[in-house]
């Protein structure tokens, strides 16, 4: 045998890494050590109390969960009539973001839409990758009623590490607590929060149509940046188009978990790693969209560590640089944000330290296993 001085991992995290994602990070939005339920209950420094205690992040360490299986799919968006007649009524008011990627709807309400309306939220979404709902009625229901309409959309992830609101496993919550002027120490070891990632892309079957819902946000900043993996790769050129497609990438969740631990959270699923197609193509659309993430994505399959690293990172900075397919999308209180976690990259963004609570909850469907199809000439 060949004399090896490493063992071979496949699956180790290569030397670009991409930062890692600021709601892991522990110094901005810690785990269960770092939070104030005497705050979040009663306000704290003149902020007042969390509008939605119900959805407070709790870490339920007595439950764990067995290992994610298979589960069939139903693409909800494929075959709809794309005038979007029940999801957009004359009346429903729709203004772009950017020319290619985001939209804002005023005048829909999300929780009344009937099954073919729900068809035509996922295949708009799809195709317009990110939309911001106004005024939406989403937090003010029960979190079961939440729960139940994004369950339509795909059987709903239970996030391996993230807190979720007393008996709501599959609603995961992002939050940094009133009082909370801790960047610094963030900062003092990172230059920026841009973490681009998909999310939870190291399962089988990563998630499709993503429910993201504000409950309390600070005055300014707390934005989230989305970008649009189809003009990613719609801007590459035919010949690097076709040297990507056929490739496949490793995806882990292992550090995500062991950073998890390490900050005295709860893994409550055992730690995966998937591989996926580095393109992949849209069940309801057929359009073709990058699927590599700097969060998740290790290493190309069937390439040495630096080539692997060189083209990762050649594509993370890519979408990173890309701001001409990227959306800034404001939060307001009654949003939702719907995006497709299949041709979109999205990051937080940390830019407020006045001690004001961010509070937001994801529900998650997940959706197929990626698939891609060849390569094709653009039309
Ligand atoms: O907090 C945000 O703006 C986004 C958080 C996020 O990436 C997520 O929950 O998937
Ligand atoms: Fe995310």
């Amino acid at each position: 045998m060949a004399p090896s001085l490493v063992e071979p991992a496949p699956q180790q995290a290569p030397s670009y890494k991409g930062p890692t994602d600021y709601k892991d990070s522990g110094a901005v939005a810690g785990g269960p050590s770092r939070f104030n339920a005497e705050a979040e209950l009663h306000g704290v420094d003149g902020h007042h109390a969390a509008k939605y205690p119900a959805y407070l992040p709790t870490w339920d360490f007595q439950k764990n969960f067995p290992p994610l299986e298979d589960f069939e799919y139903v693409e909800r968006g494929a075959g709809v009539d794309e005038r979007y007649p029940v999801l957009l009524p004359s009346g429903a008011q729709v203004d772009g973001v950017t020319g290619n990627i985001g939209k804002e709807v005023r005048g829909v309400q999300l929780s009344k839409l009937n099954a073919q309306g729900r068809n035509e939220l996922a295949h708009f979404v799809a195709k317009n990758r990110v939309v911001a709902f106004r005024d939406q009625d989403f937090a003010d229901a029960p979190i079961g009623d939440a729960v139940e309409f994004v369950k339509y959309f795909g059987r709903l992830h239970v996030h391996p590490t993230s807190p979720a609101p007393a008996g709501f496993p599959e609603v995961h919550i992002v939050h940094r607590g009133a009082g909370d002027t801790n960047d610094s120490n963030f900062f003092a070891d990172r230059l920026n929060s841009v973490a681009w990632h998909t999310d939870v892309s190291y399962e089988r079957q990563p998630p499709g149509i993503t429910f993201l819902y504000m409950l309390d946000g600070p005055s300014a900043g707390g934005d989230t940046i989305f970008g649009n993996m189809v003009e990613a790769y719609n801007r590459l050129s035919p010949e690097f188009k076709k040297r990507l497609h056929g490739l496949q990438a490793v995806h882990s969740g292992l550090e995500q978990a062991s950073l998890a631990s390490e900050r005295g959270g709860h893994v409550r699923r055992e730690a995966v790693t998937s591989t996926h197609p580095v393109v992949r193509t849209h069940p309801a659309t057929g359009e073709k969209a990058l699927y590599v993430n700097p969060q998740f994505t290790r290493r190309i399959v069937g390439f040495k560590k630096e080539e692997s690293d060189m083209l990762l990172k050649f594509l993370f900075d890519h979408v990173a640089l890309g701001q001409d397919f990227q959306a800034r999308m404001k939060w307001a209180p009654g949003t939702v944000v719907v995006w497709d976690n299949r041709v979109t990259t999205h990051t937080a963004i940390v830019d407020w330290n006045n001690g004001e609570r961010r509070h937001i909850a994801r529900i998650t469907p997940q959706a197929e296993r990626p698939y891609e199809t060849p390569f094709e000439e653009a039309k």
